[in-house]
């Protein structure tokens, strides 16, 4: 037994194979990789929070992709049979929340539904309740982390990405939605989508992308993921294969339907389904997929080391002294905030 616990001469492990080995013969195991462990175990106790939002002009599929996020794999929301609820003209900001939880490690996803826009004669300023909002999450948090005694973990309420739908016209952007987009870029992460794609061919739907691709540069729009944020060329190459297919062109549906067997959710027309969730018809899965399998994470990140620190450093230097005032009447008491 005893010839079991001695250790290898040190002549026998191949010492020059690997530099780094030196040092763990010197000092023995540290254990760092164990480190990845407790992050796991931490944030499968404390969840995660993700908040999204969803823009554009009236009757574009808003709500109905608000349906479609939590019916389709995001939560899996059971639809009974005979479900045939309308979803009607969406007239205020309202959030629905829902806990996720997959393989033991929970999600708290927010969707934000907002009125859509376009239906006045004249739309001037039509994106001011929307950048209220957003600002408004970044005002809250801000007063929460400049408290004395602030709370273990800040609430955040912080919009982490805005989906912004583009009206399926096949032309170019219309300088509405250039100039909504222009101005939501700057404070969040802004992913825009071609909205019913149904209504357009594939042709159509290529033609119309690079359109859009070209409008957005020419214009000096960013969408997310953006290029400057990149942190490595890995990101970069992956990254521009994404950039490469925005905006998706999504369709949107919260009915489910018999096919093969099989219940999907899609939009039953009478020349056949369109299933959301099949890559083969629409781009909903990409969509999805960005949001909250491949760069939750980043856009978090995104949000709290570039969006809010701006917002922050902007407030903080305006008051210039820790005692805020409410801006433009920003969260005063007669204020009506959002539906939370
Ligand atoms: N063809 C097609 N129709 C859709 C799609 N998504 C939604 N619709 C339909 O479009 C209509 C409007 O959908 P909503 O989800 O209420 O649109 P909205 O953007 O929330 O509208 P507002 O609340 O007025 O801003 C409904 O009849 C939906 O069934 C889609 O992807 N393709
Ligand atoms: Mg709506």
């Amino acid at each position: 037994m005893e010839g079991e616990l001695v250790q290898p001469a040190p002549e026998e492990t191949p010492r020059d194979a690997n530099p780094a080995n030196v040092g763990l013969e010197l000092f023995g195991y540290v254990g760092i990789e164990a480190v990845l462990d407790q992050m796991r175990i931490k944030t499968m106790k404390t969840g995660f929070e993700f908040n999204l939002m969803v823009v554009g002009q009236s009757g574009l599929g808003k709500s109905t992709m608000v349906n479609t996020l939590f019916k389709s794999k995001v939560s899996r929301k059971p639809t009974g049979p005979g479900y045939e609820e309308r979803i009607p003209k969406t007239v205020q900001l309202q959030s629905i929340t829902h806990v996720i939880e997959e393989k033991g490690v929970k999600m708290k996803l927010t969707v934000t539904d907002t009125p859509g826009f376009g239906d006045q004669i004249n739309n001037e300023n039509c994106w001011d309740p929307i950048i209220k909002y957003i600002n408004e999450q970044y005002e809250k948090y801000l007063r929460e982390e400049i408290l004395i005694s602030r709370k273990r973990k800040i609430p955040d309420t912080r919009v982490h990405s805005c989906v912004y739908f583009v009206p399926p016209t096949g032309h170019w952007l219309r300088p509405l939605d250039l100039e909504f987009m222009r101005r939501l870029s700057k404070i969040v992460n802004m992913v825009p989508v071609i909205a019913k794609a149904d209504t357009l061919t594939l042709e159509e739907r290529a033609e119309f992308k690079k359109r859009i691709q070209k409008d957005l540069k020419a214009h000096g729009i960013s969408v997310y993921p953006q290029e400057d944020f990149d942190d490595n060329s890995d990101d970069r190459i992956l990254n521009n294969k994404i950039r490469d297919k925005m905006p998706f062109a999504v369709v949107g549906a919260d009915k489910e339907h018999q096919v093969n067997g099989k219940r999907i959710l899609g939009r039953k027309t009478k020349w056949g389904i369109i299933e959301v969730e099949n890559p083969a018809h629409c781009e909903f899965p990409l969509l999805r997929d960005l949001l909250i399998r491949s760069h939750l994470q980043d856009l978090k990140d995104i949000t709290h080391n570039v969006h809010y620190e701006s917002y922050r450093m902007q407030r903080l230097n305006e008051s210039n002294r820790l005692a805020l005032s409410p801006i433009n009447g920003l969260l005063g008491k007669d204020e009506v905030e959002s539906d939370l």
